[in-house]
């Protein structure tokens, strides 16, 4: 790959500030803690860390509330800390992308300060403001994906302002050039200083209909998407006017030139929507004029990851991305925890788990794209059960005990087994607790055994590194019968195999068309052969070279 192509295929390793390493002794993780763990990350081979925003912030939404996109938020340090982070992740070929939160600020924003002030000040239509119906009701039916309206009154102003998410995060207004323009001064601050790209917040959430229409009620035999939450009143309309308009994809293009101007930068989309997700991400990634790479949901349901499932989710990547790039994504700070999510689904016994953990670790980095790993899934962290008292997450406590919150992907990383705090901090109490179960699976414990599951996600990245067909090689899926998954990857210099079981008992596959194949990863799986016949075992992996 060309240099500057890196994020077509990278591994990325997302890191949530608040819960990696605390350094100051605050509870709460910081910037100089992820520098000193820096050599934790780069031991996994990825190409790039992903950092969750570490920006000023009233913290309602932990930090995807901001009030001002340049400065550092004192608990996680200084924009000195950062730009230490930032040389010393470079000094060891690791890329830095940040999060930028560009659908809304906090409402301490300066920005909306000004904007509530009258409906005539200068940064008047920053924020999306309508009058209410006659009625004096909020202007339309918009639900805010967090619950309640997606509107608030603001007495001062005597006007209603659009929130898609808190009431404490207000959308900015993506129809006014003003702010676009603005928003892009803050992105160039950040090139300037070095950064390699951006993770962009629900991107797709940028403009809202300017005719302000309802949204239509969805009909009572319009099934529910996958993903969507069961009774939660943001599905009990179509989504149609409050985000995900066509003409957001025209605001791409003056995005992308100005990432453009900094060679090897990228944005990494994340992709906000329950309705056909991957159908929806790929609109985003079709071309030079739009993103680099987009995430979506499409991992990150419900859905187990049956043959059939799988199958089709791959198939319509394929189908749709074209040359455009996916970021395979099966966790973040916001869905459960890979690792628990699918349990009730029952892959089997404790060794058809840990077989299971160990296939999905090498689909991740043997699929077309880029991947992207969240902290602690490398460990195999479990999604932690959160009493009430101590949740945070205000999705989670708004929700209660209906809706999931997000605190259980978000406990602190357990470094060592029995240090206090499990070495994440050196203060009474972590701002989340840190489960019991969660120190077992610590880095020291793992970094001892040859097979644990950070060994194996250590041993896949860097053997990926050296697969050429895996870093540039198309995608063919093969016509193998379930519970066999099976694709060829191949790229000038190799065309490999890859035949993955999802169940629990060994499967088959013929070999005969492919006389000369030799295992690619003798040392990382070894499925018995027969003549021809290979053998994969329950939750096993095959990758053989044919070429
Ligand atoms: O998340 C958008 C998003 O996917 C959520 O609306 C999701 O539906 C919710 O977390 C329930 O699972 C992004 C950020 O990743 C998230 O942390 C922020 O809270 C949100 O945007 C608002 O900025």
């Amino acid at each position: 790959l060309q240099s500057q192509d890196w994020w077509r295929s990278a591994v990325i390793y997302q890191v949530y500030p608040r819960s990696f390493q605390d350094a100051s002794g605050d509870g709460i993780g910081d910037l100089k803690g992820i520098t000193q763990r820096l050599d934790y990350i780069a031991a996994l081979g990825v190409d790039a860390i992903w950092v969750s925003p570490f920006f000023k912030s009233p913290m309602k939404d932990f930090g995807y509330d901001i009030s001002d996109y340049r400065a550092v938020e004192p608990m996680f340090g200084t924009l000195a800390d950062f730009q230490e982070l930032l040389a010393a992740a470079h000094q060891r070929q690791l890329k830095i992308l940040i999060d930028q939160v560009w659908n809304h600020t906090s409402d301490q924003h300066a920005w909306f300060v000004e904007s509530c002030q009258s409906q005539n000040n200068p940064k008047a239509d920053w924020y999306v403001w309508a009058d209410g119906k006659s009625d004096g009701s909020p202007p339309t039916n918009w639900q805010s994906a967090f619950g309640g309206s997606a509107w608030t009154w603001e007495p001062l102003r005597q006007q209603y302002y659009l929130h898609n998410f808190l009431v404490e995060q207000p959308d900015l207004n993506w129809h006014n050039p003003e702010v676009r323009d603005a928003i892009a001064q803050e992105a160039i601050f950040w090139l300037d200083m070095g950064v390699d790209g951006f993770r962009l917040d629900v991107i797709n959430f940028l403009l809202h209909d300017r005719q302000l229409r309802d949204n239509p009620l969805r009909p009572e035999d319009h099934p529910l998407p996958a993903g969507a939450r069961e009774g939660d009143p943001f599905f009990f309309q179509i989504n149609q006017y409050n985000f995900g308009r066509p003409e957001t994809l025209e605001l791409l293009g003056s995005i992308r030139q100005l990432i453009d101007r900094y060679p090897g930068a990228t944005l990494l989309a994340e992709i906000s929507s329950e309705e056909d997700s991957i159908l929806t991400s790929s609109h985003y990634v079709q071309g030079d004029d739009r993103l680099h790479m987009a995430y979506n949901s499409s991992l990150m349901t419900d859905e187990p990851p049956t043959y059939e499932n799988l199958r089709r989710t791959i198939e319509r990547v394929e189908q749709h991305f074209g040359e455009g790039v996916i970021c395979w994504t099966a966790g973040t700070h916001d869905f459960p925890r890979l690792k628990s999510r699918w349990q009730k689904h029952q892959l089997g016994n404790e060794f058809g788990q840990e077989a299971f953990d160990h296939m999905f670790a090498a689909l991740l980095i043997a699929l077309r794209g880029s991947c992207c790993i969240y902290q602690g899934d490398e460990l195999g962290l479990t999604e932690a059960q959160i009493p009430f008292e101590k949740l945070q997450d205000p999705f989670g406590i708004a929700g209660y005990p209906n809706v999931l919150g997000r605190d259980g992907c978000r406990t602190p990383m357990p470094w060592q087994q029995t240090a206090e705090n499990a070495g994440f901090t050196t203060a009474s109490e972590p701002w989340l607790p840190i489960p019991k179960e969660h120190r077992a699976h610590a880095v020291d414990q793992q970094e001892q055994i040859h097979d644990s599951l950070l060994n194996k996600y250590r041993r896949l990245i860097h053997w990926r590194r050296r697969q050429p067909a895996l870093l540039r090689g198309k995608l063919t899926l093969i016509d193998t019968a379930e519970p066999l998954l099976g694709f060829i990857r191949e790229s000038k210099e190799q065309t490999l195999l890859c035949l993955f079981n999802l169940s629990l008992t060994p499967a088959y596959y013929d070999l005969a068309a492919y006389p000369d194949c030799v295992s690619a990863s003798d040392s990382e799986f070894s499925p018995r052969r027969y003549g021809n016949k290979i053998e994969v075992p329950g939750y096993g992996v095959f990758f053989g070279c044919i070429g």
